[in-house]
């Protein structure tokens, strides 16, 4: 095996951002005990451009903002104090076992990240169903990008977040961005929204608020939040009645559009008007944009997918694309921004609820069986399917009793985040992994500090489907152990001595076996490919048979690759898959081959706006913080561009409730009350507040947000609740009593 693992070199080393699913390349510099980022250029994702959280990045390896030690909650104190990871390692064994023996394996949980590589990933699914034998293991990506993975296994028969390279963008015709503020969230992505204009493309954005993003809009559709079904239905509904479907695609290649019709017959342009707010010319406007072109795509990201009927809206959306015949072939297509670094390859690998790796189907005897023998395991021992995300944090200090917990802060930023918060104070035992002292692992009995991105290589899986390696720059600092060796030495505590690796290429042989014929198939990628290609895109079987690019079908899922003529890598090498960047090109992945159309219906918000709650709140992100802020708020650069929470609330609004700029505001909903400063802006709807989601404290948006449920995914509504706004008299103190900055958390539990 290809050791790649230098450290301190001479040259400065490839790797890859620690942050979001662009998985953008960057070169760092070892020198003087400084890390500084060198542009890495030749990498085709973001050629160089980085944004400011990538640039800044470094900060992230410097000790004094990680921890460097265990820490063990002393019973006498109730403080964390430093402990050996002898100890460490040996409390948490214990009291998982204890757990185990007291109430069995399902009342121990595990609870996951899609910032974790994919061996990590694939090694705590592992852990969790033959180390403990539980059933109740799920990630925070549910909280991600779960309604679009469901809605485009229901279509195309598999999710890959984009089934085509992002380079496509600049050549379709006109791209429809639903609810991403990429300007904001993958910056150096934009640079592909820019070329398609340049070329004669179009772009429409459909966003409640007027977003950096927006502004870069030829048609901006600035929706009340929740109703995007509504406007999905509306847009075909004007599709239909202009003749613009293509019929010979739905007959060809789809099933369904008889049973998905009359929904759309039902969203009459002025209804779905007064549903939206969208005016009906803007409705035609965007109409005449999609179809004129040959070809066109429709993007989705958290504003469509994040609320309960998730998985009905992305299904509405893809119907779009299939009624105008704008799927399964080059240029056309429906794809979903898929936002962790590791969000795409985080939720194909096991550590998800109801998955086992490869994407296979928990459920499925054969996918059990022959994970099972790749483990060394009888098929029958491995558990079923558990909750999902919300539903296992809800059921903590319930009959789940003792937790571990990997890569998520989930007090920060779980929906209805006071009970999640509580829920984990009422455990028996808990126990986290993390790089800094997040508010989560503040609450520990037991805290593992763990090595992170350019301190340790693996694999992660952009949100293109490209699998692309994450090299090893820096050493970690003494004192930090990487969670392969968590999960290794957990096991060999608890019993398991043989089938946890330490070194990630050996997990990831592993893990290319136990792909091997799922529908993300990992069997022909090495790391050795993965050093000398710009990343391979799954699925990726063992056998290529020819090697001629395009003449490839992706083995038994039906999906086909093409190579590009604009430059994405797919090796021609006698007898080795080049990778499949275009998915469904000759025909879907489901059983007949046919896309399914979906059978959706419009329906409100779980919760609507009434006389007490009248104004609907939705939440999101700022560019210079990343997600629970665990990371970003320890980076000074970026905590001085963006320092806390704020209300985004329209002029009139604030006119109507007295407060000025800046001037502190208390929003209120069922689950509680946060309050932050006022930011006036005519960039949002004057029904509509905006938050962000990225601090602790008395402005913890999650502390309003509502854990409804969508159906299928099990996506909670982050995107929609119903709010009142009071103004906050000056005297007033945060009566959280907990501190709004990162740093010097120590709570006790209980
Ligand atoms: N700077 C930064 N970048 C990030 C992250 C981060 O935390 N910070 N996180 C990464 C991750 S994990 C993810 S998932 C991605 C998320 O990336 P995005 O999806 O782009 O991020 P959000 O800000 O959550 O939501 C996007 C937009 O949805 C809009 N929106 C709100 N409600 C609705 C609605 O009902 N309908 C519609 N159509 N739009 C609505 C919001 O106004 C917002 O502008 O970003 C990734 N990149
Ligand atoms: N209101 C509202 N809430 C939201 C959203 C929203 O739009 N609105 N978006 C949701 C979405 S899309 C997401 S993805 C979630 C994300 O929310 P979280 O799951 O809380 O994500 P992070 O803040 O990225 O937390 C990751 C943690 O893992 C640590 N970490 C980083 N690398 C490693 C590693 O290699 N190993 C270990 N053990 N730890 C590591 C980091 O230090 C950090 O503490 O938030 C969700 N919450
Ligand atoms: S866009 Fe994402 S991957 Fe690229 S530098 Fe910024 S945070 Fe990192
Ligand atoms: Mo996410």
């Amino acid at each position: 095996m290809q050791k790649l693992a230098p450290s301190e070199a001479a040259d400065p080393v490839p790797t890859h951002c620690p942050y979001c699913a662009l998985q953008c390349g960057m070169k760092l510099a070892v020198g003087d005990g400084r890390v500084e980022v060198v542009e890495r250029e030749d990498f085709p994702v973001n050629r160089g451009a980085l944004c400011g959280k990538g640039r800044t990045a470094p900060a992230l390896l410097d000790r004094s903002a990680r921890l460097t030690e265990p820490l063990v909650r002393d019973p006498g104190t109730g403080q964390l104090t430093p402990a050996s990871w002898d100890t460490a390692l040996g409390i948490i064994a214990e009291r998982l076992a204890a757990t185990r023996a007291e109430h069995g394996p399902d009342a121990c949980g595990v609870f996951g990240g899609g910032g974790l590589t994919n061996e990590k990933a694939y090694a705590l699914g592992k852990f969790a169903r033959i180390v403990l034998g539980t059933s109740q293991i799920d990630y925070n990506g549910r909280f991600c990008m779960s309604s679009a993975a469901a809605a485009g296994r229901k279509a195309f028969g598999v999710d890959r977040g984009l089934p085509f390279p992002l380079e496509d963008i600049p050549r379709t015709g006109c791209v429809i961005l639903v609810g991403s503020n990429l300007a904001e969230t993958m910056p150096p992505a934009l640079r592909y929204f820019t070329e398609l204009k340049e070329n004669g493309g179009t772009l429409i954005v459909i966003d409640p608020r007027r977003t950096k993003t927006a502004e870069q809009a030829d048609l901006h559709l600035a929706p009340r939040p929740g109703t995007d079904l509504a406007l999905a239905l509306g847009l075909l509904h004007l599709v239909v009645t202009q003749g613009r479907t293509d019929e010979e695609f739905i007959r060809e290649r789809t099933t369904g559009w008889d049973r998905a019709r009359p929904a759309v017959m039902a969203h009459w342009p002025e209804l779905v008007e007064r549903i939206t707010g969208v005016p009906v010319p803007q409705l035609r406007r965007a109409v005449e944009m999609f179809c004129a072109p040959e070809n066109a795509m429709v993007l989705t990201a958290r504003g469509p997918e994040q609320q309960a009927k998730g998985t009905d809206t992305v299904g509405a959306w893809i119907n779009l694309c299939l009624a105008t015949g704008r799927a399964g072939r080059p240029l056309s297509g429906y794809g979903c921004l898929t936002g962790q670094g590791n969000g795409q390859g985080g939720r194909e690998h096991g550590q998800k609820a109801d998955q086992l790796p490869g994407y296979r189907d928990l459920t499925d005897p054969a996918a059990r069986a022959h994970v099972a023998e790749v483990w060394g395991v009888d098929p029958d021992s491995l558990p079923g399917p558990g909750r999902s995300a919300y539903e296992l944090l809800d059921a903590l200090g319930g009959d789940i009793k003792s937790l571990l917990l990997m890569a998520s802060n989930p007090v920060v930023s779980a929906p209805r985040a006071a009970h999640v918060e509580e829920r984990l104070r009422s455990l028996d035992f808990l126990a986290v992994a993390d790089v800094v002292l997040s508010e989560t692992a503040a609450l520990a009995d037991v805290v593992l500090p763990v090595t992170q991105w350019a301190e340790e290589t693996g694999t992660l899986t952009n949100l293109e489907g490209r699998v692309l390696l994450r090299r090893r720059a820096v050493s970690a600092p003494s004192g930090v152990r990487s969670d392969l060796h968590v999960m290794s030495e957990l096991a060999a505590l608890l019993g398991v001595e043989k089938g946890f690796p330490t070194d990630p290429e050996e997990v990831f042989e592993e893990l290319r076996r136990a792909s091997a014929g799922g529908a993300a198939d990992y069997a022909g990628i090495t790391y050795r490919r993965l050093v000398e290609e710009d990343g391979v895109f799954w699925p990726c079987p063992q056998d290529g048979g020819t090697a001629e690019a395009g003449a490839v079908s992706g083995g038994g899922t039906g999906t086909s690759g093409t190579s590009s003529s604009t430059g994405t890598t797919t090796r021609a090498v006698a007898g080795q898959h080049p990778g499949t960047p275009r998915l469904f090109l000759d025909r879907f992945a489901t059983p007949d081959g046919r896309a399914r159309f979906a059978e959706v219906t419009h329906r409100p918000a779980a919760e609507e706006t009434d006389a007490e709650f009248p104004v609907v709140l939705t939440t999101g992100r700022v560019l210079a913080q990343y997600q629970s802020g665990a990371q970003t708020r320890r980076v000074p650069e970026l905590n001085a561009a963006a320092p806390g929470p704020f209300v985004q609330l329209h002029p009139r609004l604030a006119e109507r409730i007295g407060v000025g700029e800046g001037d502190r505001v208390a929003v209120v909903s069922r689950r509680g009350r946060a309050v932050a400063p006022a930011r006036i802006s005519t960039a949002i709807r004057a029904d509509t507040v905006f938050m962000p989601f990225h601090w602790a404290g008395e402005g913890r948006a999650n502390t309003l947000t509502n854990a409804a449920l969508d159906p299928t995914s099990r996506m909670p509504e982050f995107k929609v609740c119903a709010v009142r706004l009071e103004p906050v008299r000056d005297e007033e103190t945060d009566a959280t009593g907990q501190p709004d900055a990162a740093g010097g958390l120590n709570s006790p539990r209980a």
